[in-house]
């Protein structure tokens, strides 16, 4: 910490923090905007940033019915990683790892992103074909990742149960090394400060409650803070787009689901990587106050409730020691969950949508935080432009209709 740091904290502490800067406005909300975003998440925020940074436009509102990154940004285990299989995915995911690789410095805002890799156990003679697999796809796609044999793996990551007696014995692991984790809601504040100053209105505690069409356009919203006009519209909510697209007149072929994450006590540093792993059903990483963030699969059921059954925790929790016996005695601080938006072919909707000047963000399920900048940096152009990104054009929602699907089950390797 510089001397002009320690100074600052030192005065607000004593001032009361009467005299701690403002690090975005609290503006009331305008009759009309150019554009509104709905979702003051990671995505919505970011695409509000990209709009106004890269297409000029100034006329921004962010709509949040809660506090910033209070969905599921806050709520994740921040995984970042871009080792899809299909080509499609890999154009979109890298994109956003490129992005990340910068983000602290173009934000000017310490997102604390750490490419500490990502580690994928194989445990079946099928874990080994399908993970070699994505690391062939993602060579080809110019992606990092590597196949380590069993040896190197325990090399890798020692702490690893290589027991003879191991139930899931590891036969080996696709690597990402430029994978990693950062601090989920640094993310959110860093595009909505940077976001702010570019003249963004951010408003929080205004939920919509209605979108206003004449005929077959949208023209405005009803929101608990009273009708906003709007130019156009962009719909960032995640797991709550079913129900924005019902007050648009159509369906999206999403489930809601809950999708759970607990962490332990602080530990001192013991696990240096990511490790997840499809068949035992867990994935962990720890945090730089020592905890392990740790979780699993969705909940099957439908829900909107940002909590989960207990069944998944005890589950997760076996999985997590039959990985790390070492972990066994290790206490639960907190679980929680976020509702995540699950498409039928597991990838994300960026897309135009029925209604003109109404656009959707959404079905990032499972695995969004790490799209977070690529996401809005893509949807921002589909917005301005009413055409979809290049990387983008793949995720529209005419691909239902096609057939042009890009099936991404098992890409979290947990299955959902
Ligand atoms: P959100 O952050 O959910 O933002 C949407 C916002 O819309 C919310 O703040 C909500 O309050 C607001 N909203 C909803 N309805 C309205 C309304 N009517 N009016 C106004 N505002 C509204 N992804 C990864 O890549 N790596 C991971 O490791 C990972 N782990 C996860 C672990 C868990 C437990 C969960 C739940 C998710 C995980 N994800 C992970 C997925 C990731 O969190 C999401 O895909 C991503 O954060 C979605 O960001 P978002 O900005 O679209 O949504
Ligand atoms: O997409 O990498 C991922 C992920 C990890 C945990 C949940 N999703």
């Amino acid at each position: 910490m510089s001397r002009y740091s320690a100074i600052n904290l030192l005065r607000n502490a004593l001032g009361g923090h009467r005299h701690w800067p403002v690090v975005w406005r609290d503006p009331a909300p305008k009759p009309r905007y150019e554009v509104v975003i709905v979702g003051g998440g990671g995505h919505g925020l970011a695409t509000a940033y990209y709009l106004a940074k890269h297409h000029g436009i100034r006329d921004i509102a962010v709509l949040e019915k809660g506090w910033l990154g209070g969905g599921n940004t806050g709520r994740n285990t921040t995984v970042v990683r871009s080792n899809y299989l299909n080509d499609e995915s890999g154009s979109l995911y890298e994109l956003s790892l490129k992005l990340w690789e910068g983000l602290s410095q173009e934000l000017n805002y310490n997102v604390m992103f750490s490419q500490r890799g990502v580690l994928n156990l194989a445990h079946t003679e099928h874990d080994v074909q399908s993970l070699r697999r994505h690391v062939f796809a993602n060579r080809t796609q110019g992606i990092d990742a590597e196949w380590l044999s069993a040896d190197e793996v325990r090399a890798f990551c020692p702490i690893l149960n290589f027991s003879p007696g191991a139930r899931f014995p590891i036969r080996g692991g696709s690597l990402q090394r430029r994978g990693g984790i950062a601090r989920h809601d640094a993310v959110a504040w860093g595009f909505a400060r940077a976001a702010d100053r570019l003249g963004v209105d951010i408003i929080q505690n205004c939920e919509v409650t209605a979108l206003k069409r004449e005929g077959d356009r949208i023209v405005g919203l009803e929101t608990s803070r009273g009708e906003i006009a709007a130019g156009k519209v962009g719909v960032v909510v995640a797991g709550h787009c079913g129900v924005l697209a019902a007050m648009a007149g159509f369906r999206l072929p999403i489930e809601s689901h809950p999708l759970q994450a607990l962490v332990s006590e602080p530990l001192k540093p013991v696990l240096h990587t990511v490790v997840m792993s499809g068949l035992v059903h867990v994935y962990v990483s720890q945090s730089d106050k020592g905890e392990l963030v740790i979780g699993a699969g969705a909940d099957t059921y439908n829900s909107y409730a940002q909590r989960g059954s207990l069944g998944i925790i005890e589950g997760t929790a076996h999985a997590l020691i039959e990985l790390f016996p070492c972990f066994s005695r290790l206490r639960m601080l907190r679980s929680w969950a976020g509702i995540v938006d699950i498409c039928t072919d597991v990838s994300p909707i960026i897309s135009k949508t029925p209604v003109a000047g109404l656009y959707f963000n959404c079905g990032w399920g499972t695995g969004g935080f790490k799209a977070t900048p690529g996401s809005g940096f893509v949807f921002a152009h589909t917005i301005v432009r009413d055409e979809p990104h290049p990387v983008a054009a793949p995720f529209s929602l005419d691909r239902f209709t096609s057939g042009a699907i890009v099936p991404e089950h098992g890409a979290a390797a947990v299955a959902h």
